[in-house]
């Protein structure tokens, strides 16, 4: 395969889109690729030297005039600046507003016949295409794009019925970083939380966001410890965080909730955690059900958008529907008391991360891709 030039745009900052464009820029590098990251600041999990990767940061002008900074006209100047310096064979943008925008109007600024490629995530589609002042653009940047994927087969159907695109849409799954996200040595950080050995312990990760149901998180835990002695961690910070606060200090169960923020060493918090829970209303995906999968840790998640395509109920998790707690608590008890139960689950997680889900497979997925679309 022919090494290529590829500008990679996403949010920087935050969320499973930016890791998951981070990563494959990595990963491409690895192999050979050469890699641009033009985005509005560094990506945040970039946190190594890597000689072929570049990073190109947008400028925003706040000129006194201006009522709103123009961000995405500074993003497409960018582009445009960067496919013509580099001479970039391929434009990987991920979410769709406004990069996949910018995207076509840099291709047509830079007089370039470079490969467009347009990743849709979730809520750039769920949340953001159900918006009228959004629909039309989203629509656009899709049907202009070379090649248009998503990160799961529900999503691509959701992007089919929201935003009626006259374009193919192709799922490609998300990977996860195996070299990171792996069993690993809990030492004695179970002790360092105040968790006693034979406390089992749950864990949720999420950006805090009413459509991740924190509330239901804890409702079930509440369900759970009433017949297994555990402790609940909260891993992230959002909006939903101090409403939870404050109905855990109602409760009286500070003590056994650990609300611990943001936290970057994910696979050191799953080495102790026995099960994760992601009771979403909305998930095209749900990456941090696969990080939690690789480093061997059983999964319950609701039966919406991607979750299903990411666990298989009975086999590396169980699946409830929406606001079903006592189902949670159910299927979260059996796993919890049944030691067999847990290690088959755990096994096979891992196993269904390896055969679905591996980085190798995905990266090359997308290499085929940008193949079909690079500059000849
Ligand atoms: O809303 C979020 O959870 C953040 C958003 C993002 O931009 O990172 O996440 C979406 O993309 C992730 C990576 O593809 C998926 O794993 C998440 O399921 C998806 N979130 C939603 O659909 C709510």
């Amino acid at each position: 395969m022919r090494k290529l030039k590829i500008g990679i745009t996403c949010y920087p900052t935050v969320g499973g889109s930016g890791v998951i464009a981070t990563e494959l820029g990595k990963m491409l590098a690895e192999k050979g690729h050469e890699i641009h990251f033009i985005t509005s600041s560094m990506p945040f999990r970039l946190n190594k030297m890597y000689p072929t990767i570049t990073y190109h940061q947008v400028e925003v002008n706040s000129y006194s005039v201006f009522q709103y900074a123009p961000y995405d006209i500074a993003l497409a100047n960018k582009m445009a600046e960067v496919i013509n310096d580099e001479q970039l064979d391929v434009l990987h943008v991920h979410y769709a507003i406004p990069h996949a925008v910018c995207a076509i109007l840099a291709k047509d600024m830079a007089k370039s016949d470079i490969g467009i490629v347009t990743t849709l995530h979730g809520t750039d589609i769920t949340v953001l295409g159900d918006d009228s002042s959004l629909s039309g653009a989203i629509r656009y940047g899709i049907e202009k794009s070379d090649i248009v994927t998503a990160v799961s087969n529900s999503l691509v159907g959701q992007t089919m019925e929201l935003i009626s695109p006259q374009k193919e849409i192709e799922t490609i799954y998300n990977f996860v970083d195996e070299q990171e996200y792996s069993k690993k040595d809990a030492g004695n950080l179970k002790e360092i939380f105040g968790i006693e050995p034979h406390e089992k312990v749950i864990i949720h990760v999420s950006n805090f966001r009413k459509v991740k149901r924190v509330p239901d998180i804890i409702k079930s835990f509440e369900l759970i410890r009433q017949e297994v002695p555990a402790k609940l961690l909260l891993v992230g910070d959002g909006p939903e965080k101090h409403p939870v606060m404050e109905y855990v200090k109602d409760k009286c169960i500070e003590k056994d909730v650990l609300f611990l923020g943001k936290q970057d060493n994910l696979s050191e918090l799953y080495a102790i955690s026995d099960l994760m829970l992601l009771l979403s209303q909305k998930e095209s995906f749900g990456l941090v059900l696969l990080e939690a999968m690789a480093c061997e840790v059983p999964c319950i998640g609701t039966n919406v958008g991607g979750i299903p395509e990411v666990i298989s109920h009975g086999e590396n998790g169980y699946l409830v529907e929406l606001g079903d707690i006592e189902k949670v608590a159910e299927y979260g008890v059996k796993i919890l008391q049944d030691p067999i139960l847990h290690k088959q689950i755990s096994e096979t997680a891992l196993r269904i991360v390896q055969e679905q889900f591996s980085s190798s497979k995905i990266v090359e997925q997308y290499e085929m891709m940008y193949e079909r679309v690079a500059r000849k």
